[in-house]
């Protein structure tokens, strides 16, 4: 494959994406890696950027004071700095302490909406110390299993709220959302980058909100990837990325990167060609899991496959014949397009 113009985009993932092949139905099916191993394995694969949670990055953070979480913090990043890999973003977990069992920012109990803030600015000091000024949230309890056990309207307002306090607690951070439509709630509140850009213009910094595409989350929604991330980028609010694939309207998948649908795959990284994606620094991410049959030998291999499907696809991206698909557009053949975009993907 030729590397050239492609080295341009720099790699990320997070140590969930080592993850162990449990499922609701079934326990783990690979050995638990040691954060040190995935931290190597991150550098092996020349990934330059890990991802994390809060807890990611500092292990049972519920159990600590904030001076030991900070202490911590700061331990882990002489470890990245040791390796040369950078901390792309933190993201609060706000989905498995038993205090966001009725969701985080939107829970009905004010206590509990307490603590999901202050976990959150917890989470903003974290990312400080690790050097990057970026704060994922995936709103996952954000939403219902019963549209009426919440106020849908009040609920815009606490997710303003929570924003708010979270850009005010730190004037450098920025927020980017990262929308899924549903799972582990029925319907959640921001299902799409409409919605997260939409809310941003609420906030007292909309220019501090931005978003993060999930491919299999666009496609849970019933979207294309590729419409949206050309509608963030029209924006310049997208700010992080994680390609990955789904097959259908199904739970998250989290499958390689156009493992099933590769013309999809291909117009996302069009997109971000078209649009400079990774020019002021962002990273591509692969939000990528083993599959459950995947045996130990083989545990990096959704990622590295991922990475060179996606520099493949560049190439595809480069070398697509484009006076010769103009020309069909000006024609409004639409049909011999079809068959344009298909052979060139087949080689032929
Ligand atoms: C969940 C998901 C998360 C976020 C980070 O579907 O994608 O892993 O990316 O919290
Ligand atoms: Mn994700």
């Amino acid at each position: 494959m030729a590397k050239s113009k492609a080295s341009t985009y720099r790699f990320c993932a997070g140590p969930w994406n080592f993850s162990e092949g449990r499922d609701p139905y079934g326990p783990e099916t690979r050995p638990a890696q040691s954060f040190d191993w995935k931290l190597s394995a991150l550098k092996e694969l020349g990934f330059e950027a890990m991802m994390f949670h809060d807890d990611d990055a500092v292990p049972d953070i519920d159990s600590k004071n904030p001076a030991q979480v900070l202490k911590e913090a700061k331990e882990l990043k002489k470890r990245l700095d040791g390796e040369g890999i950078a901390a792309e973003m933190v993201a609060p977990r706000l989905w498995f302490h038993p205090s966001t069992v009725d969701g985080a920012y939107t829970s009905n109990d004010k206590k509990q909406r307490r603590y999901a803030i202050d976990r959150s600015k917890q989470a903003i000091d974290i990312a400080g110390v690790l050097g990057t000024d970026l704060l994922v949230l995936w709103l996952a309890r954000e939403g219902s299993y019963l549209r009426e056990s919440k106020d849908a309207r009040r609920c815009v307002d606490l997710l303003v709220e929570a924003l708010d306090a979270m850009l005010a607690h730190d004037r450098r951070i920025r927020l980017a959302i990262e929308p899924k439509p549903n799972e582990p709630m029925d319907h959640a509140y921001l299902p799409t980058i409409g919605h997260a850009l939409a809310i941003a213009q609420l906030t007292d910094a909309p220019s501090r909100v931005g978003c993060l595409i999930e491919s299999a989350h666009a496609i849970l929604a019933g979207l294309d990837p590729s419409d949206e991330i050309d509608f963030a980028m029209a924006f310049g609010k997208l700010w992080s990325l994680h390609l990955n694939d789904q097959n259908g309207l199904k739970f998250d998948q989290d499958k390689p990167f156009a493992s099933s649908n590769l013309r999809v795959a291909f117009n996302q990284v069009r997109a971000l060609e078209r649009n400079g994606y990774g020019r002021n620094g962002e990273y591509v991410c692969f939000d990528v899991h083993p599959f459950r049959t995947t045996r130990p030998e083989h545990y990096l291999k959704h990622l590295a496959n991922s990475r060179d499907t996606f520099l493949a696809l560049v190439e595809k991206a480069r070398s697509y014949p484009e006076k010769e698909a103009q020309a069909l557009v000006a024609d409004r053949n639409y049909q011999d397009l079809d068959l344009l975009v298909l052979r060139h993907l087949l080689g032929m």
